[in-house]
């Protein structure tokens, strides 16, 4: 079976729509096709600043949720990043082979930092790409899925993997991106050509899964859409109206064809208000088995240290041939 390697940031207390449609909803169908390897990376998590309390509680938070999605321990290996020392071990020797004009040019670094200010921006934050290519490395991933976002990411890593297997003799499998097109990138409701993101959008701005779906159901009454009427997909033009017609067409499960001719001389507001059932639809039986892992911390831990150890056997053995390929002593 091929392999994929995954992960997610716990830096906020629900997960948004984007998160579930850019890629949680593909991490939950490959366990069916991959050896599938999801993990909560909470190692970024602290790139930007955090409260202890607050990580150790949404780290859990992040696992429940995506078990109550659809991950399932006994078909996919989902662990906690920090429990696995192998993923900063090799992250380390990754740094050593990456350019520091190479590492300037990740947008993402660019535009946190310009955000937080040069001063306040941490080392961590502008690593980061080099750990999540460690994470991916490790596990000799065949291909990653992941939003549009992390296409630049995705470059470095097989650019860092290609590099080593150079230098070093082939010890890294080249990862390839799998971003579904359709879902790659889900907008803010407030802004509807800027990615819905935890830590940029508004409140306004995103769909929370573990919010009460009747605050969604406003939210989306008040999206931002263009001053026409029809009911169109037109993302160049009405990417408003579109990002609404792509929510509602995966979650409902029918097409956006299908769709358009259904809201035909029909207005914004009929699909805003129904598209606000479907997500509410979909959110209450996720909301309660959420809840039901969380009611369990200890069961919910013991799964998550298993995960480790599942994931464990396979870093170890990639971190030892990497180590000695680069002229490391035995590990003792
Ligand atoms: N809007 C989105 N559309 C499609 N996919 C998305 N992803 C994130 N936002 C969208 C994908 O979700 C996965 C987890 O990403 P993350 O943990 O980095 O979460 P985030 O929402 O991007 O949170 P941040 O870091 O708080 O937001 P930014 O980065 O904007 O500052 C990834 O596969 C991602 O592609």
């Amino acid at each position: 079976r091929p392999r994929v390697l995954s992960g997610i940031q716990p830096t906020a207390d629900s997960f948004h729509m984007g998160n579930y449609l850019g890629a949680i909803r593909q991490w939950v169908a490959l366990q069916e096709t991959h050896d599938a390897f999801y993990c909560v990376v909470d190692l970024h998590a602290i790139t930007a600043g955090h409260d202890p309390a607050v990580l150790r509680a949404r780290t859990r938070a992040s696992a429940a949720q995506l078990l109550a999605l659809g991950l399932d321990p006994e078909r996919c290996t989902l662990f906690v990043q920090s429990q696995v020392p192998e993923h900063p071990m090799l992250a380390w020797v990754l740094s050593c082979i990456t350019g520091f004009g190479e590492a300037s040019r990740m947008v993402q670094f660019k535009d946190k930092s310009a955000k937080q200010g040069a001063d306040r921006a941490s080392v961590g934050l502008f690593t980061y790409p080099i750990l999540q290519a460690a994470d991916i490395l490790l596990y000799q991933a065949d291909a990653v899925p992941v939003g549009e976002d992390q296409r630049q990411h995705l470059e470095l890593t097989r650019d860092l993997a290609g590099r080593f297997n150079t230098q070093f003799g082939k010890t890294f499998t080249l990862p390839a991106p799998f971003i579904v097109r359709d879902t790659a990138k889900i907008t803010d409701l407030q802004e509807p050509t800027a990615k819905m993101s935890k830590s940029s959008s508004s409140p306004a701005g995103i769909i929370e899964l573990l919010d009460d779906p009747a605050k969604s159901a406003k939210k989306i009454r008040s999206a931002v859409t263009d001053t026409g009427r029809e009911v169109l997909y037109d993302p160049a033009n009405k990417p408003g109206v579109s990002n609404l017609l792509t929510m509602y067409s995966v979650l409902a499960g029918k097409s956006i064809d299908e769709l358009v001719m259904a809201y035909e001389g029909r207005g914004y507001g009929d699909l805003k208000k129904e598209l606000g059932e479907v997500v509410a639809e979909f959110v209450k039986p996720i909301q309660e088995r959420t809840r039901a892992y969380l009611d369990d911390p200890a069961q919910l831990d013991k799964l998550l240290a298993m995960g480790a150890d599942k994931a464990r056997t396979v870093a170890s053995a990639t971190l030892a041939t990497a180590y000695e390929r680069v002229g490391f002593f035995p590990s003792r």
